[in-house]
């Protein structure tokens, strides 16, 4: 009986029923897709376009556009989290899952991931290729457009967004863990937006 008083008073007093449980916390739902670059957007046409896929072991490849077309992609219905908090619910992409873009990764643990115009982010690899990671080169049925990373960007929405790379130049592997642009000013190394990694220190 009092716990069906609670739950009731607790239905008008709080805000439970507000709270979307896909949002993390201190996150707010976003309708507009922001663009937040740290640089000018690079503009990359097709036919020159590239990604270097570099080893631990020194050894590398590089794949053409058509080389990225050839690989079976996935249509992608995800929630992506930015660390200024906002979060965009629902939105839908076309990507190669990046366990099919890097293939063998041998005994590498940790990626250092390379952007057109010199941006660069850190990860662990297991989280490219045993979570859910892709490169993305659609954005709602379009071409990705330059500001959100076009022709491709990493697209890793587990992690705050600022990991997920636009124009997406390399994925290089790496034995030891190296920090990236925002990583190295501050941000936290692995940014889980459910433990509100933002910076360096938080949980
Ligand atoms: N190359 C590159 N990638 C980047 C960034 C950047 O400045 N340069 N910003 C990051 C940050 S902080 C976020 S929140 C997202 C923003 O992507 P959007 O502009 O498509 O919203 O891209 C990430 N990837
Ligand atoms: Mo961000």
């Amino acid at each position: 009986m009092m716990d069906g008083v609670n739950v009731v008073s607790r239905g008008f007093v709080g805000r439970r029923r507000d709270r979307d449980p896909r949002i993390p916390p201190g996150q707010y739902p976003e309708r507009d897709f922001p663009v937040l670059s740290a640089g000018p957007t690079a503009n990359v046409p097709l036919d020159r376009w590239r990604l270097d896929l570099t080893g631990a072991d020194g050894t590398s490849r590089s794949l053409s556009w058509a080389d990225l077309m050839a690989l079976p992609s996935e249509r992608i219905t995800t929630d992506i989290h930015c660390v200024t908090k906002w979060t965009k619910l629902d939105t839908t992409w076309r990507g190669v899952p990046v366990r099919t873009v890097l293939g063998d990764v041998g005994d590498a643990r940790y990626a250092l991931v390379h952007s057109s115009g010199g941006y660069t982010t850190n990860l662990p690899l297991a989280d490219l290729v045993e979570r859910d990671a892709w490169v993305a080169f659609e954005y709602d049925g379009r071409p990705l457009h330059p500001e959100h990373g076009g022709p491709a960007r990493l697209l890793v929405p587990h992690l705050y967004f600022w990991k997920s790379a636009k124009w997406l130049s390399g994925i290089e592997l790496r034995h030891q863990d190296t920090p990236g642009f925002w990583e190295r000013l501050g941000y936290h190394d692995y940014g889980d937006p459910w433990r509100e990694q933002r910076y360096a220190g938080d949980g």
